[in-house]
């Protein structure tokens, strides 16, 4: 605030730049691919809480090019897993001071977050849900449409919809943020404590002698160093299979779009599951909208007709009065599921490559904590509690952690 009176007494001179450009060194102590949300909050918390500040961040085009600048901005801890629900309800915390933290506002509105049920079944997997929340103190609960109306008036909650609305877990810490806002302002932090940031640089090879990482390859030139952290979002097998590690990942096209802008009415955020839709409404009006993964596997960014016929088709079975409402803009990322729905954050049997990877659709709520656990596991050597049940090996260890079910919609 007092910034920008300055600011405006100034003659509004230009603010300075949030983050330098810098020749890429010939040696870091730390590599980290990708400018997204997760590589920016390792860089920043390896500098802010370990005093690591040899560390470069390479991004291939420009930083929140990918997953963060791409997703629906739904922040949530009502995970159905204890593992999940303690690791996401870390973040919410992260982001509930990440404002002033960062000394940049991320706008973070937690005004709410509301998973409809539409069958019994869905119903009893809220209660569930509910019930892990509560005994990991996230607030959570399960409401019926009474409840319902009074926090979504718009909503259809009559008997006449196809699948008519039975209840919902209400989660009150829920909210949207804005991406860019978390990206720039992770990007500042970082740049501050000496951290470089490298955008339109590729890495197109990671060099590997006796098992241990020893350089990295772009397109501006060769890097050495002994620890590469791999926070790539779409991407992430391809970069993993650099240095021959397999991931059990297939990457899927995730597609959204936003209406034009109208008058506030919707200051919770509403999600079907059985309806396959996600909605908020910006601070600009605009109802923000997703869906389900596409079906197949593709880096695609390609936005279809199908997509939009099918969300507004759902849309409107919960909002039939938005039937006049136009498209603005749609848009896609791609998201690397893994079976289990649970990220992979860890070592690998690369001495000197951990990964962060694994996101599919959960990718964003999780930047900060993940930043802060893996800037921890690099500067210790050592595997953070809260991160340990989401290492790699779990998969031959048939160590699952199950979260399909707490998908906001169905994948
Ligand atoms: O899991 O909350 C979620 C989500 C929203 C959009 C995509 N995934």
């Amino acid at each position: 605030m007092w910034k920008l009176i300055r600011h405006g007494l100034n003659g509004n001179k230009p603010l300075p730049r949030m983050w330098r450009t810098h020749d890429l060194k010939d040696s870091y102590d730390v590599v980290i691919i990708g400018g997204g949300v997760h590589g920016l909050a390792a860089a920043y918390y390896l500098a802010k809480y370990h005093g690591i500040t040899n560390v470069a961040v390479l991004e291939k085009r420009y930083i929140g090019s990918g997953g963060s600048g791409r997703n629906t901005t739904i922040l949530r801890s009502n995970y159905l897993t204890p593992e999940g629900v303690a690791f996401y309800d870390e973040s919410i915390k992260l982001y509930e001071n990440l404002s002033v933290d960062l000394d940049f506002n991320v706008l973070f509105s937690q005004r709410g977050h509301l998973t409809l049920a539409h069958s019994d079944a869905a119903v009893r997997t809220m209660r569930w849900r509910a019930e892990v929340n509560q005994i990991q103190g996230v607030n959570s609960s399960l409401i019926y449409p009474d409840e319902i109306a009074k926090l979504c008036p718009h909503l259809d909650l009559s008997e006449h919809p196809r699948y008519p609305i039975l209840g919902a877990l209400y989660h009150p810490p829920g909210g949207i943020i804005r991406h860019d806002a978390v990206v720039w302002g992770y990007a500042r932090g970082a740049d501050e404590r000496g951290v470089h940031i490298h955008q339109l640089t590729e890495v197109t090879g990671i060099n590997v002698e006796n098992n241990k990482v020893i350089s990295v390859q772009t397109n501006c030139g060769t890097i050495k160093t002994g620890m590469v952290l791999n926070a790539t979002a779409g991407w992430c097998s391809l970069i993993c299979d650099m240095v021959d590690v397999k991931l059990p990942i297939t990457s899927h096209p995730l597609q959204a779009c936003v209406s034009e802008a109208l008058k506030p009415f919707l200051d919770v955020v509403i999600v079907s599951g059985s309806l396959h839709v996600y909605v908020s409404q910006s601070d600009r009006g605009e109802l923000v909208m997703g869906a389900s993964i596409d079906p197949y596997q593709s880096y695609s960014l390609d936005s279809t007709l199908g997509f939009l016929e099918s969300l507004s088709g759902h849309m409107l079975e919960l909002f039939p009065s938005l039937s006049r409402v136009k498209i603005l803009r749609q848009w896609a990322g791609v998201c690397d599921m893994t079976p289990d729905y649970s990220p992979i954050m860890g070592f690998t049997p690369v001495e000197g490559f951990v990964v962060d990877v694994g996101w599919g659709t959960y990718g964003f709520k999780a930047g900060p904590v993940s930043g802060k656990r893996m800037a921890e596991l690099i500067a210790t050597n050592r595997t953070p509690d809260l991160i340990a049940p989401f290492y790699l090996g779990r998969f031959e260890d048939g160590a699952l952690i199950g979260e399909k079910g707490a998908a906001s919609v169905g994948h």
